[in-house]
């Protein structure tokens, strides 16, 4: 029984049609376990989003090497954009349910340059 209702209908995940290719994607980094694409949205310059491969809805739907996969990509992308951005400081944000503030029901975790008054609210 999943703990957070998958609000994607079956089928219609948008992380899964990136991950496959169906749809079009700006990745930085991909592995056998875990993807890296820019964010549509780009909160801040650099916004990246580390998903899941597999469809899991969040990150209690992870196996422990999927989750483990995902903090070790995060710190590639993070060390990445430390040396490229010279950004003041990086925030990691991972939402889990709608009451959680998810939006896009596959797992991701949100990886954010940050400068010091930027004006982002996380
Ligand atoms: O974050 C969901 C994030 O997913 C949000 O920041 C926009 C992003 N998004 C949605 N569709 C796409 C595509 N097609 N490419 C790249 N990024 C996308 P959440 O934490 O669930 O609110």
């Amino acid at each position: 029984m999943p703990m957070f209702v998958d609000e994607s209908p079956a089928g219609e995940c948008i992380f899964c049609k990136l991950v496959n290719g169906d749809i079009p994607s700006a990745k930085v980094y991909e592995d056998e376990l875990t993807i890296a694409f820019m964010d549509i949205g780009q909160a801040c310059e650099g916004h990246v989003l580390v998903a899941s491969k597999r469809h899991a809805a969040n990150l209690l739907e992870l196996t422990p090497e999927e989750a483990g996969a995902a903090m070790q990509t995060a710190r590639r992308i993070a060390a990445a954009a430390a040396q490229a951005l010279e950004p003041e400081g990086i925030t990691l944000f991972q939402a889990n349910g709608a009451a959680g503030g998810q939006t896009v029901f596959h797992f991701h975790l949100h990886v954010l340059p940050r400068k010091a008054g930027d004006g982002l609210s996380l």
